[in-house]
């Protein structure tokens, strides 16, 4: 019997495909450099199907790329070498809310929005947010830890996964932590499990923390002239205000989203970068608060301009601002650096990558927003109309390695929060210790003996 064959007496039939549409589409994520070359996409309904199909797998030596929302910016779920795709979208149920234990559980397919929804209909809140909720799965979400525009208050994904039902790259079925709040015995794989970029196991079904609904709050838009004024900014308003966000963007960002949406400008005075911030409002006290550190930044002549919301549909446009960017920018097929270091570091470090890039690439259209408030700068290029793909990435690539060196100065990661992938792998060196990164494949050898999963990602 041949794959395609054993793959339908796993899964059905109608659960595997190689249609030209589906073997085009479900090989690529939104790395928009790769090209798709899959074996066969699965979609399998159950754990134990999950199962057989690895000792499939295992059995012809045959690589597995897992496959979620398919939104990752690294290439993670890229199968361009004849693979078989491992989809989740047939286990996307939301299993169970527990309202004692304040959890939701569902299937790795399960959609962030879908989690969303789900525990806001239940009074709860799960407060990881980003712009492509709408199509990112959970199982995509854990698998590479995924931040946000929340983290600066909640954290990352890995902040609030209970437990995980995991398939290992032999077969083996794992319940990690079995959504326990207190479980000291030993080491905690479902942390090996987060950020693992599918090279370790499937991740079937997850248990999530669910916390309160947030307050109402209040956003500020606020331009500088110097990227280093935002630091101080930050410093001046989270004194006195519980920020959910301090999200920063460029004029080039904003002039980009504008230009493809029409929305209006947030106030008319040219800055070169913006803050948003979002800060807890109950009550309505908090916007008095928010005008006195206004006029406080304005006073250490911090700030140029700003405008605060006056309504929820108000901070709802101008967040559109700061969250549509990174679709306005996927037109101009970028080429993506997604770096971090510590808050304290940043504003030299952003001079530092700023003057590199002008020296080296000046006529290179770069684009400048990200996370102000967790130490997380997204550096955008664009890839000029003179350029085909692969001379504008291998020009993009020499900036990654100066960047790369630029970022193990400052102590920072070459990956803030859209994983290693494809894309980011040449430059784990400069995160990483060789040390480190033997260890890491001696564990995936551990989990994936045959090293079926995601062969080329991460390692
Ligand atoms: C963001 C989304 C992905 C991108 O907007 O904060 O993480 O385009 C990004 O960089
Ligand atoms: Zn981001």
């Amino acid at each position: 019997m041949n794959i395609f064959s054993r793959l339908e007496s796993i899964v059905g039939p109608k659960n595997v495909s190689i249609e030209q549409a589906d073997l085009e589409k479900f090989g690529l994520d939104r790395t928009n450099i790769y090209c798709s070359n899959p074996r066969v996409i699965v979609f399998p309904t159950s754990i134990d199907q999950v199962q057989e199909v690895i000792f499939l797998a295992n059995e012809l030596e045959i690589p597995i790329v897992p496959s979620g929302g398919r939104t990752g910016l690294s290439g993670g779920a890229v199968a361009s070498k004849s693979e078989i795709v491992l989809s989740m979208n047939k286990m996307n149920s939301i299993l169970d809310v527990n309202l004692n234990d304040c959890t939701v559980t569902v299937e790795a397919g399960a959609t962030t929005q879908e989690v969303q929804e789900v525990a806001t209909k239940n009074g709860l809140f799960y407060p990881v947010n980003f712009a492509s909720v709408g199509s990112s799965q959970i199982g995509g979400n854990v698998a590479t830890n995924a931040g946000g525009v929340n983290v600066i208050k909640y954290g990352m994904t890995r902040d609030w996964v209970l437990g995980i039902t995991a398939v290992t790259g032999s077969g083996e079925l794992l319940e990690l932590n079995k959504s326990l709040i207190k479980n000291n015995t030993g080491y905690d794989f479902r942390h090996l499990f987060i950020g693992s970029e599918g090279t370790l196991g499937i991740i079937c079904k997850v248990t999530l923390k669910l916390t309160e609904p947030p307050p109402p709050s209040s956003v500020f838009i606020l331009g500088v002239s110097k990227f280093k004024d935002l630091l101080e900014v930050l410093k001046i308003f989270q004194s006195k205000l519980s920020l959910q966000a301090f999200e920063f963007f460029s004029d080039h960002a904003l002039e980009k989203v504008i230009e493809a949406h029409g929305y209006p400008k947030p106030f008319e005075t040219h800055a070169s970068f913006y803050a948003l911030i979002d800060f807890d409002n109950q009550d309505n006290t908090s916007q008095d608060d928010a005008l006195k550190l206004y006029s406080e930044c304005a006073d250490k002549k911090l700030v140029l301009d700003g405008v605060m919301s006056e309504s929820i549909a108000q901070s709802q446009n101008m967040w559109k601002l700061r969250e549509d960017i990174s679709e306005t920018l996927w037109h101009y097929q970028p080429y993506k650096n997604d770096l971090s270091v510590r808050i304290s570091k940043m504003p030299k470090f952003l001079d530092e990558v700023g003057s590199f890039i002008k020296k080296s690439y000046p006529n290179f259209e770069v684009i400048w927003y990200g996370h102000i408030g967790d130490g997380n700068l997204h550096l955008n290029i664009l890839k000029p109309a003179a350029l085909n793909k692969s001379e504008f990435k291998s020009l993009c690539d020499d900036i990654s390695m100066n960047l790369g060196q630029l970022v193990e100065s400052f102590d920072g990661s070459i990956s803030a929060e859209h994983g290693v992938g494809i894309l980011k792998k040449d430059y784990l060196k400069f995160s990483k210790s060789s040390g480190e990164i033997s260890l890491m494949a001696e564990v995936k050898k551990v989990f994936d003996p045959k090293g079926i999963l995601n062969p080329g990602k991460l390692l």
